[in-house]
């Protein structure tokens, strides 16, 4: 009969402690549920191809040797992907200084090497006319151009070279006018090495 009531009592204890520990267990489920069910669509959008910041999707034609819009106009701010997928052949897309230039322009715009699946995106963010080519494919004519706004604006005139002497004639005038002060100093000086003798004389006299 003595021992009862010590059950009895340590019976709700346990139960607190069962319980605290069940919310424990609990807390960090959820916790993790949480976690996971955060983690779970960014790893679905990184799997699908998300399109939704391209203005523009270029990609390779039918022919497999083309890109399937080679002139595309966009806005200012806007970015422009390239994407395809297994391919027959590797394409990429290499910035060039002009519609028939085939050489890749030194820091340009790249995608890198030649790729059967490529997915790259630049965003233009000034005026321009851009001039691109596939590598492999430049010398069958796989090009394209994109401008950007109102494209390269026209080459600006040479600049018109300023006279240096905005006035004529100031030249001569700067070197009368330098030649009369040198005359002026010149004066000084010969007074001033002829007056103290001058001053003397009458002193001795
Ligand atoms: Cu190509």
């Amino acid at each position: 009969m003595k021992t009862l009531p010590l059950v009895l009592n340590d019976e709700p204890r346990n139960m607190s402690r069962t319980n605290v520990a069940l919310m424990m267990i609990c807390l960090m489920v959820g916790t993790i549920g949480v976690a996971s069910a955060q983690d779970a669509p960014s790893s679905q959008t990184q799997n699908e191809t998300d399109t939704t910041e391209c203005a523009v999707i270029i990609s390779i034609d039918d022919s497999g040797l083309a890109y399937d819009q080679t002139d595309v106009s966009v806005a200012v701010g806007d970015t422009v992907c390239w994407i395809w997928e297994n391919e027959s052949m590797g394409h990429n897309v290499a910035e060039t200084s002009g519609p028939n230039d085939n050489n890749r322009k030194l820091s340009g715009v790249y995608s890198g090497e030649a790729n059967h699946t490529v997915d790259f995106r630049h965003t233009f963010t000034e005026d321009e006319t851009f001039y691109y080519m596939c590598e492999p494919h430049v010398s069958m004519d796989m090009r394209g151009t994109i401008t950007v706004g109102n494209g390269t604006p026209p080459a600006a005139p040479a600049p018109v070279e300023e006279p240096t002497n905005t006035v004529p004639g100031f030249g001569i005038v700067a070197v009368v006018m330098s030649a009369f002060a040198a005359l002026i100093l010149i004066r000084v000086e010969t007074l001033r090495m002829i007056r103290p003798v001058a001053s003397r004389v009458p002193r001795e006299v």
